[in-house]
């Protein structure tokens, strides 16, 4: 009886596998393959190509087909359990998009496990090259987006984002806009998950609400496409994107070619993938309103769920469609992990003295405050870099490094407002979460537990879990019970005593903010 599920994690440098067993909640097999190390001859670096224009990043898709049969090769060197594989989902990094001719079809349903994907697909590609989330080029597609749906509720009301440069949408416009023959012979546009699962199923695969929620495409409360969302972009679009399905949905069988090739179970089933985002939720067990995860890298990112769609009135944030029911919220923050750094090395620290320096001064800072902006912001959005400190004397070590964690947690919790879903659990993923001060401060102002995630390779253990539930008949709580159980000792609960303190001291940050972008606003006011 097949009971292993397969998830796969088709991101921007690498393609990560991992396969789950439901019988005892853990991974037994786990490996990934990085493009640029691996595919040398592909030309590029951190897994994208760049030119002479850093506005324009992309990739090869067929690199990404090699890294497929490689790495499957792998697994299965390691032992993996193919031959009793019930079924294989994914999550690709979100936004890209690959472009395909008519040939495709036939192609996918042809494929000769004698030859390696990427020959038996060599001739689909419309366009050689995908455009990924990296990719800035289109400010002028995005600025036709935005107009043309302004007088239908606008584009953040219908898709659930602003027109956003890395979104799809407004790069299928760009490449319409610049090469329309090219455009023209293209019978299919798939996105990076869609198109990895089309390879699994041998057909065109439908997109899910999860990334096609990336995409300004769809109507994100029917989860359908969006009719003048697809107007606004190119013409016959409609006709060339693939149906969009429930996550979960079962395709059909995976197709001969990962039978004969990989050995995989006849009957192993295709489900369809979706983002990677989507994909780290389910896989980090958000799996009700009010689950959150931070994930604390470079920059910050702020996951949250919520039951009903509601949207950011601001436009910086995103929301998608949750795998695990619901939505998703989707916040990013520029300055994250490298604005710490910053503030740690002003002061001549190392971590250790940054953790005495913040314990030196109590939660709240005596009302003292910092906006962080060393960088350009996303959210808020603020174009012109530059650090604002409210009573707060630059001079003193102590009293920045608080302000600094502080600033980083209120902006978080008061960007997510619009949700309007508190936060009861909180995971904390990434290189700042190993820091317990720092989760304190999060647990204080957000006032609920946070705990550190159990797993780096949340995106693909998402995918696999999605797999089971879509196949095995396992619930969601009991996915989450088995695979990421909760662990008291890696749980960091809030000082109620604190609440008032942060609530005070949010209103002085949300004040604060606020006056900071009217000055900003006025100050760098376009000429009339
Ligand atoms: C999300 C985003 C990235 C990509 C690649 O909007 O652009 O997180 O999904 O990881």
């Amino acid at each position: 009886m097949p009971r292993y599920h397969l998830g796969l994690d088709s991101s921007t440098q690498s393609l990560t596998g991992v396969v789950i067993d439901l019988d005892t909640g853990r991974v037994v097999c786990s490996r990934s393959v990085n493009f640029s190390e691996t595919f040398p001859e592909y030309g590029t670096i951190d897994g994208v190509l760049r030119g002479a224009d850093p506005h324009i990043v992309h990739a090869p898709p067929r690199l990404w087909l090699d890294a497929l049969d490689r790495l499957l090769d792998r697994m299965r060197a390691d032992g993996a359990p193919f031959a009793e594989l019930d079924a294989v989902s994914g999550s690709g990094q979100q936004h890209g998009s690959v472009y395909l001719n008519e040939t495709t079809t036939d192609a996918l349903a042809r494929l000769d496990p004698a030859r390696p994907l990427s020959e038996n697909l060599a001739g689909i590609f419309s366009r050689p090259t995908a455009p990924v989330w990296m990719d800035a080029s289109t400010a002028r597609p995005c600025a036709d987006i935005t107009a043309a749906l302004a007088a239908h509720g606008g584009v953040i009301a219908a898709t659930g984002s602003a027109a956003t440069l890395r979104f799809t949408g407004p790069q299928i416009r760009k490449f319409w806009q610049e090469d329309p023959e090219a455009y023209q012979s293209t019978r299919h546009i798939a996105l990076v998950s869609s198109f990895m699962c089309s390879v699994f199923s041998g057909k065109i695969a439908p997109i899910d609400p999860g990334d096609g929620a990336g995409m300004n495409l769809m109507d994100i409360r029917e989860r359908s496409w969006h009719p003048m969302a697809l107007k606004a972009t190119a013409p016959g679009l409609a006709a060339r994107l693939p149906q969009l399905a429930s996550s979960g949905t079962v395709i059909g069988p995976v197709t001969h070619y990962f039978v004969a090739r990989h050995g995989f179970h006849p009957n192993a089933r295709s489900v369809i993938w979706s983002g990677d985002n989507p994909c780290s939720a389910a896989g980090l067990g958000l799996i009700h309103a009010g689950m959150v995860a931070i994930s604390m890298g470079t920059s910050y990112t702020y996951f949250g769920t919520m039951a009903a769609c509601r949207v950011d009135p601001n436009g910086t944030g995103h929301v998608l469609g949750c795998p695990t029911g619901g939505y998703l919220s989707l916040l990013c923050f520029q300055n994250g992990g490298l604005a710490r750094a910053r503030v740690r090395d002003r002061y001549s620290l190392d971590w250790e003295g940054f953790r005495r320096a913040m314990a030196s001064v109590p939660p709240g800072n005596h009302g003292r405050l910092m906006l962080p902006w060393f960088d350009v912001e996303i959210v808020p959005a603020v174009t012109r870099a530059g650090v604002h400190r409210l009573d707060l004397d630059e001079g003193d070590a102590a009293g920045n490094c608080r302000a600094l964690v502080e600033a980083q947690m209120l902006a978080m919790k008061r960007h997510a407002d619009w949700m309007q879903t508190p936060a009861d659990l909180i995971y904390a993923t990434g290189g700042a979460s190993e820091d317990r001060s720092v989760l304190q401060v999060m647990a204080d102002v957000f006032q609920c537990p946070v705990q550190t995630a159990p797993t780096t390779k949340s995106a693909a253990l998402g995918a696999a879990l999605i797999a089971a539930q879509a196949t095995a008949g396992i619930t969601w709580p009991e996915l989450a019970a088995r695979f990421i159980p909760a662990d008291p000792a890696r749980r960091i609960a809030p000082d109620p005593s604190t609440a008032k303190t942060y609530k005070a001291l949010l209103a002085r940050y949300t004040a604060f903010e606020h006056q900071t972008l009217a000055t900003l606003r006025r100050h760098h006011a376009p000429d009339p």
